[in-house]
């Protein structure tokens, strides 16, 4: 039995998501993840590049991303030692985005994950190029680096990482955000933009740890939606955070929606109703994985991804 599928068998003491240990089965899969971040990027040259990618990609962070991977090929049937090297690729491109995110050019921020931002430590130019550089690592943990995964799922999951990463994911997303900076934003643009720029990333994460589990149509379907819901519901937590916690506490500039007079969740609804929207929107993620609860009504498969939409909303960072 591979590390990865033991730590989330031993954080189920029974058969069903009460007796689920949920910050057991986080703490044990962010320290696999963990070490297989660590392993990724080895003894490689120029030493001043291989630097800026460790600083940013070993920074801490909640490897929310990773661990929904590796949780929903787990959920799927599969071995999730066997998404380990996606959950690596998923956590590059996400680190990838905060790092370009972060650049004068976007949102100008100095601070990220508890430290300075990657271009005030190596400046934009080797900024821009680790970024690079972990985009591309990431296709090749995939291709390169996935011993055991048959080919045609491989194939698919490069698929999806490359409509993730560009203009139907990240990029257009981003580039929508920008274009709105300073104007009128409506409820459907704000959708468009959260989908693409945090959404589509969650999405992939689920589809593809799935897909690596051997995952079928209507399953892949069920998870489409409950990818969704913890999709826009992240970033709806994410606009209440920006408000109401502190620097400290999230490790990035708190306020920054604010100054910037950005669109957000609760500028347009409130901060109440934007909290019972994402409630709301984690109540139908959840349901969405009713089509993978044995006969007996035990929630014992799909337990992690319960708690984890659970956590999306429950986070206070
Ligand atoms: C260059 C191909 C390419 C794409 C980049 C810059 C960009 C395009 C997109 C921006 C995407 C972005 C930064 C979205 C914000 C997503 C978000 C809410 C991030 C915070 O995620 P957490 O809270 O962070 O999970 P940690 O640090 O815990 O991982």
């Amino acid at each position: 039995m591979t590390a990865a599928a033991t730590s989330s068998e031993s954080a189920r003491s029974g058969g069903d998501q009460q007796s689920f240990d949920f910050n057991a089965y986080l703490a044990a899969q962010k320290q696999l993840v963990e070490a297989a971040l660590d392993d990724s990027l080895g003894p490689e040259r120029p030493e001043s590049l291989r630097e800026a990618m460790r600083y940013s990609l070993l920074a801490g962070g909640k490897r929310l991303r990773p661990i929904l991977c590796l949780a929903a090929c787990e959920l799927a049937g599969g071995d999730p030692a066997l998404a380990m090297p996606t959950a690596v690729a998923l956590e590059m491109i996400h680190t990838m985005s905060l790092i370009h995110d972060d650049l004068p050019a976007m949102d100008n921020d100095d601070l990220r994950r508890g430290r300075p931002t990657n271009h005030k430590v190596y400046g934009d130019a080797v900024a821009i190029l680790a970024g690079d550089a972990l985009l591309t690592r990431a296709f090749e943990m995939v291709a390169l680096r996935s011993p055991g995964v048959p080919a045609d799922r491989l194939l698919k999951v490069v698929g999806e990482l490359s409509l993730v990463s560009g203009a139907p994911g990240l990029v257009g997303g981003q580039v929508v955000d920008l274009e709105c900076e300073g104007k009128e934003v409506d409820l459907e643009t704000l959708e468009y933009i959260h989908l693409h720029k945090t959404g589509a990333l969650l999405k992939a994460c689920v589809i593809t740890g799935a897909l690596i589990g051997g995952a079928d149509e209507d399953q892949l379907n069920s998870l489409r939606t409950y990818a969704r819901g913890i999709g826009l519901a992240f970033q709806i937590v994410d606009d209440i955070l920006d408000v109401t916690a502190s620097s400290d506490v999230l490790g990035k500039t708190a306020g920054k929606d604010l100054i910037a007079d950005k669109t957000t969740y609760p500028k347009l609804l409130g901060l109440e109703e934007s909290r019972e929207r994402a409630k709301t929107l984690i109540q139908e993620a959840k349901t969405s994985l009713d089509a993978f609860q044995p006969a007996n009504g035990s929630s014992v498969q799909a337990a992690p991804l319960l708690a984890l939409a659970d956590y999306v909303i429950g986070r206070d960072r």
